[in-house]
């Protein structure tokens, strides 16, 4: 392993001038790193934490693991790397994903070009230069022709929530600013703050070690029993044989998984349908969710059979019907929100340490000196845990200070409408590409390594493109970029997505737009479409 990471000594680096500046040394970066590298081009990564990882570097809080397969959620750019790593089970935890993308790291020798420790603060583009100006948080100051935003979907974390945070005597952690030091947990009264997905993965881990567990649950979760069987040496033979099969299949998926919808809820018998609802069930993945029928996310009706099915699961398991009454949410359909996986947190519930503290009724007021305190009492804690998530999509962009043709910033932009040309690029940001930005299926609903990787391809594909007919700048029309916006709509408002609040339509966030962030069209003709404005020498795009 490369001894580059957060404490080792950095790379010096002379140059101020790049061809494009990279955003984040998470999934989407180190790809994107390794394809200009290979093209020839001097691009530089800018990490603002202490290692790379992005998401796996931050959220190392306990429990943390992934909802993917392992071994779909990862690079496809090589066989002979792919060959030479082998996941340990189905759903891998943090660590092992940092291993691996350390490893990919010290393969590609990605290194030398990554900067750790260091957060782009500002990016300013000059029109008639054509160059973008970046600031970095140390006052550098660089000049690239391009910027290719890596920065992530869910990297800008809730954190400041509560009257009188700063007051608290305990210990007060927000789980993606998870520290690098042991936490310990025996004989500490815990409060976890939220219940989303993240939540969940901690409330059951540290449930058998704390003394006491208080769970503030402003919205209940349907979720899924994960199976999570260690993977053997046969089943790690197998994904290499499948690399190629696995390869092309994530790609042309509604979600970027291996497996897909199996066909329309309406041209099955009832009791077909009730097979295919308990197999995929077993099957302990969210297959159950983007992998049955199209007509959940769609069909109030057909969404209100497998809503049905998840509470009576998740019923069975819950010794306490008041329990169950506040864990089983009641107030919206199965699989509109994000679905999470989970191991015994239901179970968790019916331990005598834990207690559900139902906030929707008696709403968080302050942290106090000794814990929190809601409208009906004050809880005493050890340790608070924040599980409050993130400005999604959009945070990560809007909190770095981007100004683009005539001084307009993304931050003005993005408050008066969320809007982005395929997800790739923004109107009015010439040379700015995103990944895991708005409107494209990497803003949520997808197998984020597929969606990234894809994105990573495009972009670098279209950047080669202007370096070799010897132009300066792209960027989408007003026109183009409204042509998307409303097609996305169009499907988004299709969905029942739409009718859920959550942090997909923005509504975690005082004052965001609720528009659904996620392209839920399909990776697969998402990627179609990619593919095709490429084709077509960038219909839409201006090119000078
Ligand atoms: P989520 O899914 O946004 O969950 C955040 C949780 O925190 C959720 O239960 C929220 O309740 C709760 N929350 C947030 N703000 C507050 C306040 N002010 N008061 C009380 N409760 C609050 O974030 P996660 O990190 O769990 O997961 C994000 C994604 O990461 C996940 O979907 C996967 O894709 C991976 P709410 O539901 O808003 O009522």
């Amino acid at each position: 392993m490369s001894t580059q990471n957060g404490n080792g000594a950095q790379p010096v680096h002379t140059v101020t001038d790049y061809d494009v500046v990279i955003i984040g040394a998470g999934i989407a970066g180190l790809y994107q790193l390794y394809r200009l590298r290979k093209s020839g081009l001097r691009a530089r990564a800018f990490e603002a934490g202490g290692d790379i990882g992005g998401t796996w570097f931050w959220n190392r809080y306990p429990g943390a693991r992934v909802d993917s397969q392992s071994h779909i959620y990862q690079y496809w750019f090589s066989q002979e790397i792919h060959r030479d790593w082998g996941w340990s089970e189905r759903f891998c935890a943090q660590p092992e994903l940092e291993r691996y993308l350390h490893f990919i790291a010290d393969r590609c020798q990605l290194w030398p070009d990554i900067q750790l420790n260091t957060r782009v603060c500002a990016l300013r583009y000059e029109e008639s230069a054509r160059r973008w100006h970046v600031t970095l948080d140390d006052g550098e100051q660089l000049t690239t022709r391009f910027v290719v935003s890596c920065a992530g979907m869910l990297s800008a974390p809730l954190t400041d929530l509560f009257p009188g945070q700063g007051r608290f005597r305990g210990e007060l952690y927000h789980t993606a600013r998870w520290p690098q030091h042991a936490v310990t947990f025996s004989g500490k009264r815990v409060g976890v703050i939220g219940t989303g997905a993240t939540g969940i993965q901690v409330i059951q881990t540290i449930a058998p070690l704390v003394e006491e567990l208080k769970v503030f649950q402003r919205t209940p979760q349907y979720t899924i029993q994960m199976n999570n069987p260690p993977f053997t040496d046969a089943d790690r033979r197998a994904h290499r044989e499948q690399y190629w099969e696995l390869k092309a299949r994530v790609h042309s998926t509604f979600a970027g998984f291996d497996y897909d919808f199996l066909g329309s809820y309406h041209a099955l018998s009832p009791s077909q349908r009730r097979e295919i609802m308990e197999e995929r069930w077993r099957d302990g993945s969210l297959a159950f969710w983007v992998g049955t029928f199209p007509e959940v996310l769609l069909d109030e009706q057909v969404n209100a059979e497998f809503t049905r099915f998840v509470r009576d699961k998740m019923r069975a398991r819950i010794e306490r019907p008041e329990v169950a009454a506040k864990l089983i949410p009641t107030s919206y359909g199965f699989g509109t929100r994000r679905v999470p996986l989970e191991t015994h947190y239901l179970e968790a519930f019916n331990r005598n340490n834990v207690e559900l503290v139902d906030i929707a009724q008696a709403p968080i007021q302050e942290i106090t000196e000794r814990g929190l305190r809601t409208t009906t009492r004050e809880y005493d804690l050890d340790m608070l845990i924040f599980a409050t998530g993130f400005d999604a999509a959009t945070g990560a962009l809007t909190r770095i200070d981007i100004q683009g043709r005539g001084g307009v910033t993304l931050k003005e932009k993005w408050s008066r409408d969320i809007r982005t040309a395929l997800g790739l690029q923004i109107h009015g940001f010439p040379n700015l590409f995103t990944t895991a930005a708005p409107l494209a299926p990497s803003a949520a609903f997808c197998n984020m390594t597929t969606c990234l990787q894809q994105q990573v391809d495009w972009i670098t594909d279209t950047i080669l493109f202007l370096c070799e007919h010897h132009r300066q700048a792209i960027e989408p029309t007003a026109e183009k970029e409204q042509q998307w916006v409303e097609h996305h709509e169009q499907i988004a408002n299709s969905t029942l997505l739409v009718k859920t609040d959550s942090w997909y339509l923005g509504t975690n966030v005082a004052g965001k737009q609720r528009r659904l962030l996620s392209y839920v069209g399909g990776v697969g003709a998402y990627r179609q479409v990619c593919d095709e404005v490429k084709a077509s020498g960038y219909q839409g795009f201006v090119i000078s």
